[in-house]
């Protein structure tokens, strides 16, 4: 049996008015409204609060105009300029690269409104927190920055123009996830894709197929219908399949079949099948693959062979020109590079990368590490951070469930020890295995040193994790690359080990001794080094180097080295191989090999 009713987060404070996310909004009727967007910027937030720091009814969401030569009003959204979206505003604008805090950006759409047609508002993803206001009225808040949410504006769209007006606040919260700290860039804005999704009254709102755990052959699942029907269809004519799905009371079915000649998906032939789903006059199609992952005793299995993971690790930011990545070419160039480096594998790393990136790594044939940005040190003890964290994972998944190329969700990066801490991360693993049995549940932990150069993994939420994923940085913050031979690891528990992220900074293009720390020399020993130390740790089933590339991080200041970049990539920011590239390229060339002889 798979996950149980998809049950959707109750509407608070912070995600006001969100509706049920709708899957597979690429495979449905689209109006775009992604391109120039007049925007203002909001500094002391004047434009929703009055003087007295009450919300003011005469905000600029009302997007007003002088209409007589006496009349007073202080901001003029057709005169301002525009930003692209999607877009990071930081990158766009050179007053804005360093600024965190209040945006508003409009953008006017004309509609043509049919019968009984239901309208819904899509947003791949907006930095941090964003207020939207459809023609003078507030219909949704939402809290996160790198997860999709939808409205649905059936009742407040017009006829003809429309003006759509959102304020934006990437300011970093301690109570956020993430919160303040962080090794990343705080891109703001609206960072992906708006467009107005059109669905019939009755529609399919969800649904998720995958093969059911544990089988090679029976595709397992459930739709969730929206409007009242009885019945969803189920096509994949290739495989001759259909299949009539009923939907109890609250628009709800499960199904499960057998397909004998099923040819699944695998990076070697990343076969993907069309499947199209019917309810009533609401057509949905998407190309669904089928695998099977387990962890079993210290190995992977993919397929019910043996799996290692040829990963490395990917922020979304943009190949060449910095920035958040956010479109089909950039994923096809980051993915590509992992590629050339002989991957099967990508942890996104560390919050949910946008959807172009997911399906494009699922045509390539790379498998996925998916995360959510519960990263250092978030509020273990505050219920509003947890349900953030919650809603976070439950979007994650909800968009991504399909996607076979996902084998892991990740619910944290490093984070340190306690109970609070424990307690938080036991009840998202529990949800994320509630909410889809079929995956792995992992989390990047931290090694341990004990006394005599031993390594270990001594966290409580090893037990609660389907693998022993750890960052390490042996030879880089933790001694020199020569340690790397020395140590020796073991663990206790009997599951796959896999090492999150390993590996060290280097400019690219700065030569000198090995160890001069920051040439790509140093770099490269420390990677022959770790290669080394991999290649005998007991049951590594595989690992994910930090990172494919460089990418901006206030908190890396060292001037003409770093000049605001973690330098940790294997390609710098402008698309250059360094050195210790090749040394993965090659030790992952013979892992192939060895893998093809088994
Ligand atoms: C880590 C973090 C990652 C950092 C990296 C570093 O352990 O997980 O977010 O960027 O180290 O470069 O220090």
């Amino acid at each position: 049996m798979l996950a149980a009713l998809w049950l959707p987060f109750a509407a608070d404070a912070a995600n006001m008015g969100i509706s049920p996310l709708i899957q597979n909004v690429p495979g449905r009727q689209t109006q775009s409204l992604d391109g120039h967007w007049k925007y203002i910027l909001d500094v002391y937030e004047l434009g929703y609060y009055n003087y007295r720091m009450a919300e003011d009814a005469n905000g600029w969401f009302r997007d007003q105009k002088a209409q007589r030569p006496e009349d007073l009003v202080e901001y003029n959204f057709d005169t301002a300029p525009t930003l692209h979206v999607p877009g990071d505003w930081n990158t766009q604008e050179e007053e804005l690269f360093n600024y965190e805090g209040n945006i508003w950006y409009r953008q006017k759409f004309q509609v043509r409104l049919q019968g009984a047609e239901r309208k819904f508002l899509y947003f791949g993803a907006v930095n941090y927190i964003c207020s939207v206001y459809l023609n003078g009225r507030k219909i949704g808040v939402h809290e996160g920055g790198f997860n999709p949410f939808d409205i649905e504006v059936t009742n407040y769209l017009k006829d003809g123009e429309n003006t759509l007006i959102l304020k934006v606040d990437n300011r970093r919260l301690t109570e956020g996830v993430p919160t303040v700290n962080t090794d990343w860039y705080n891109y703001g804005g609206i960072t992906r894709s708006v467009s107005l999704i059109g669905v019939p009254s009755v529609f399919l709102r969800d649904y998720f197929i995958q093969l059911k755990k544990g089988s090679a052959d029976t595709v397992a699942g459930w739709v969730q219908t929206d409007g009242g029907t009885s019945q969803v269809d189920i096509e994949i004519p290739e495989l001759k399949v259909v299949q009539h799905v009923a939907v109890n009371a609250d628009g709800y079915g499960t199904f499960e079949f057998k397909c004998n000649k099923l040819v699944r998906w695998s990076p070697d032939n990343p076969k993907l099948y069309k499947v199209r789903l019917t309810c009533g006059k609401d057509t949905v199609e998407d190309e669904i693959g089928f695998r099977t992952i387990e962890a079993r005793g210290k190995k992977l299995y993919l397929n019910g062979e043996e799996l290692f993971c040829r990963g490395v690790a990917l922020h979304e930011e943009a190949p060449f020109r910095s920035g958040r990545a956010w479109s089909r070419e950039d994923a096809m160039v980051l993915l590509g590079w992992a590629k050339e480096m002989n991957c099967n594998f990508v942890r996104l790393a560390h919050y949910q990368h946008n959807e172009n990136m997911v399906r494009e790594a699922e045509r390539m044939g790379l498998l996925l590490w998916a995360e959510i940005p519960c990263y250092w040190t978030i509020q273990w003890e505050n219920e509003a951070t947890f349900e953030n964290a919650c809603s976070q994972l439950e979007t994650l998944i909800g968009r991504d469930k399909n996607r076979t190329n996902i084998i892991i969700w990740s619910v944290a990066n490093e984070t340190p020890v306690s109970e609070p801490r424990t307690a938080f991360m036991t009840r998202l693993a529990d949800l994320a295995h509630q909410l889809d049995p079929t995956r792995l549940v992992a989390a990047a932990m931290e090694k341990k040193e004990l006394p005599g150069g031993i390594m270990t993994l001594d966290d409580p939420m090893a037990d609660k994790l389907d693998v022993l994923s750890f960052n390490q940085y042996v030879g880089w913050y933790d001694g020199l690359p020569e340690k790397c031979d020395r140590v020796v690891w073991q663990f206790s528990q009997d599951k796959p080990v896999f090492i999150s992220e390993f590996g060290g900074g280097a400019l690219q293009g700065y030569h000198g001794p090995a160890n001069q720390r920051f040439t790509e020399e140093f770099q490269e020993d420390l990677y022959r080094h770790s290669v080394g130390m991999l290649e005998k740790m007991e049951g590594l089933s595989g690992c994910s180097p930090w990172i494919l590339t460089d990418f901006r991080s206030p908190r890396r200041v060292l001037v003409d080295i770093q000049d605001g970049f973690n330098r940790k990539g294997l390609i710098s920011d402008k698309g250059i191989r360094k050195a210790a590239f090749y040394v993965m390229q090659e030790w992952y060339a013979r892992k192939k090999a060895e893998s093809a002889k088994k």
